[in-house]
């Protein structure tokens, strides 16, 4: 996709700045924003210039001249002049390289400028003949740490973001039903499941004329090329980077198809075993009786009643459990995106967001949120510009200000503290108790040893200061390892303290994890599903975040941000 492609262009632009003798440090900072500001849109960027031209691009946060001048540049011309330029002095594959966690664009210029490092093989080739530890300021320990980043980086590569990749499969859907070639379409496999990382799409279709839809779809503008075309099953390249396999099926086979597609591979092979316990054969085509009849024709939830079961919601299909409570009718209810009735994660101008508080409270109020806390940073977070008390104090004032004015959505008054080495908090108290809620989290020295986190983390809570846990294990997704601490003791001293866990729906995030929720599950603690928003585009987010908690299957009751406000309010006072 263009915007991908662009916002990936203008990073690597920045990094390329970046390395420059002469300071360039808010050229720099513009670019970086303008990649952030593309990557977070919810449309192609050709069609916004399309509409409204270079004007409407410099209506987006972030995007000036010079940057609406490259974006026109792309999209007519499929280069960037700025870009080749740059690129000619430093021929350095920095996509790849800035990826490897432990290695930045700085880094990675001095390793080309004096190994003559360009790319991850000739990286593996310095490290092997131990070149790197030779070089001044880097050593055998940053030796090791490269290393390890690269074999993280091999690792997760190639599994991509739910965020980034189920808007691309929910757009191809579209397309083709657009087509009107098609009777069903729908997307299957780990996407359906909300995993948080997909290792490639897979679409289902019905179609009475499936070559012709075949045809449609290796056309699509998303395509890059044909991997492997079959009359029912085909393979294409996406230029996202992602491959994604899309099956026709006949109308009657429908429901088994979209069974056997969504269930992980282990939730299936129960199911089947099963199926041949009830006398019955299970596959993509249909559950067929011992005459070889197809007696499921009515969609995926008559498989699983006719197996004598309830029907479990995708999310929960990956055998860990929930056949058995199936079968007992036991299945939780979970969560649904409509039940969250307000964000307490949100960033605005007075940190790193890119929106006022009214803005973000406006944008709030179109998804039909009935409140927003704003929750900007603190002072130790000064590349985010945090805020001391001082700072905060009129900060707390303008969000009263703007809530009063406001209609239709209040406004609550937050912060994202920052968990200090120490375990202290990074505001005083009389600050906190300005405010309606408290959000801590750990930004910095995310290496210590496990009993030293651990002993950081309880002395947060202990200090009775923290309404939500935010983003815990402060891991990236394919970036960036969690901390690490003692989850029982931390959920222990949750508990005692009443801090709630939060979800961060943040794609890159989805902090806490499926598997750490159902930790989290075994204490009396509850959970707040935030979007940690910089961008009113990232208000969407919650979505991503209720996928990870119905993986965790929670229930309404376990999420506080699904009680009305009042409410709400009285229980963050206890
Ligand atoms: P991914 O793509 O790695 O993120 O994960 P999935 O779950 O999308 O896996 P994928 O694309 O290999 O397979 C798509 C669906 O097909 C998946 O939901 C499970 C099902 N499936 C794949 N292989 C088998 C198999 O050997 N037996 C059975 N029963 N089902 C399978
Ligand atoms: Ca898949
Ligand atoms: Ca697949
Ligand atoms: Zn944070």
């Amino acid at each position: 996709m263009v915007n991908s492609r662009i916002a990936e262009i203008f990073e690597e632009i920045a990094d390329m700045l970046e390395l420059d003798t002469v300071d360039r440090k808010f050229e720099v900072l513009a670019y970086r924003k303008a990649a952030q500001t593309i990557q977070d849109l919810q449309e192609p960027v050709e069609d916004i210039y399309a509409r409204g031209g270079l004007e409407a691009l410099q209506e987006l946060p972030g995007i000036g001249k010079s940057t609406s001048q490259h974006i026109e540049e792309y999209i007519k011309t499929g280069r960037i002049g700025k870009y080749d330029e740059l690129k000619k002095r430093f021929p350095i594959d920095f996509n790849t390289l800035t990826k490897i966690p432990g290695l930045g664009a700085k880094k990675a210029a001095r390793l080309y400028k004096e190994l003559k490092v360009k790319d991850l093989g000739s990286l593996k080739k310095a490290i092997e003949e131990h070149r790197i530890m030779k070089l001044e300021g880097f050593g055998e320990r940053s030796e090791e740490v490269i290393l390890k980043g690269i074999q993280q980086y091999e690792s997760s590569s190639g599994r991509m973001l739910l965020g980034r990749a189920l808007p691309e499969a929910e757009r191809i859907v579209k397309s083709i039903k657009g087509s009107g070639l098609v009777h069903e379409a729908v997307i299957g496999g780990s996407t359906r499941r909300r995993k948080e990382t997909v290792g490639d799409l897979d679409i289902l279709l019905t179609s009475g004329k499936p070559e012709r839809v075949m045809d449609f779809i290796s056309g699509m503008r998303e395509v890059e090329s044909v991997v492997l075309m079959g009359p029912t099953k085909t393979t294409v390249r996406l230029k996202i980077g992602l491959n994604c396999d899309v099956r026709v099926v006949d109308d009657e086979s429908f429901g088994a198809a979209l069974q056997y597609f969504t269930g992980n591979k282990e939730h299936n092979v129960k199911l089947r075993e099963i199926a041949i316990g009830k006398g019955y054969k299970l596959n993509e085509y249909g559950l067929f009786d011992k005459k070889g009849r197809n007696v499921s024709k009515d969609g995926e939830e008559d498989i699983y009643k006719k197996l004598g079961m309830d029907c479990m919601p995708p999310e929960m299909r990956e055998n860990r459990g929930e056949v058995e409570l199936a079968i007992k009718h036991k299945l939780p209810k979970l969560i649904e995106l409509d039940e969250i009735r307000g964000d307490l994660h949100t960033h605005t101008t007075a940190s790193d967001g890119s929106y006022s508080i009214m803005e973000m409270a406006d944008a709030a109020k179109k998804l039909g949120r009935e409140y927003i806390g704003i929750s900007d940073h603190s002072k130790s977070e000064y590349v985010a510009h945090g805020m001391d008390d001082r700072r905060f104090v009129k900060h707390l004032a303008a969000i009263d200000k703007a809530n009063d004015s406001a209609e239709g959505i209040r406004i609550l008054k937050g912060a994202e503290i920052d968990i200090l080495k120490d375990g202290s908090l990074d505001l005083s108290s009389k600050t906190m108790d300005m405010m309606d809620y408290t959000l801590a989290s750990i930004h910095t020295s995310l290496t210590m040893p496990k009993e030293e986190m651990t002993r950081r983390i309880v002395r947060a809570f202990d200090s009775g200061h923290v309404s939500i846990w935010a983003h815990p294990t402060d891991r990236l997704i394919n970036a960036r390892e969690p901390i690490n601490f003692d989850f029982d003791k931390v959920f222990e001293a949750a508990e005692r303290n009443g801090v709630v866990m939060e979800i961060d729906g943040f794609p890159d995030r989805l902090d806490l994890s499926d598997e750490n929720i159902f930790r989290a599950r075994k204490h009396k603690l509850k959970f707040c599903i935030d979007t940690d928003s910089h961008s009113i585009d990232h208000l969407s987010f919650m979505r991503y975040g209720i996928g990870v908690a119905r993986r965790g299957w929670l229930e309404k009751g376990d999420v506080i941000n699904t009680m009305g406000c009042k409410e709400l309010l009285s229980f963050l006072k206890r």
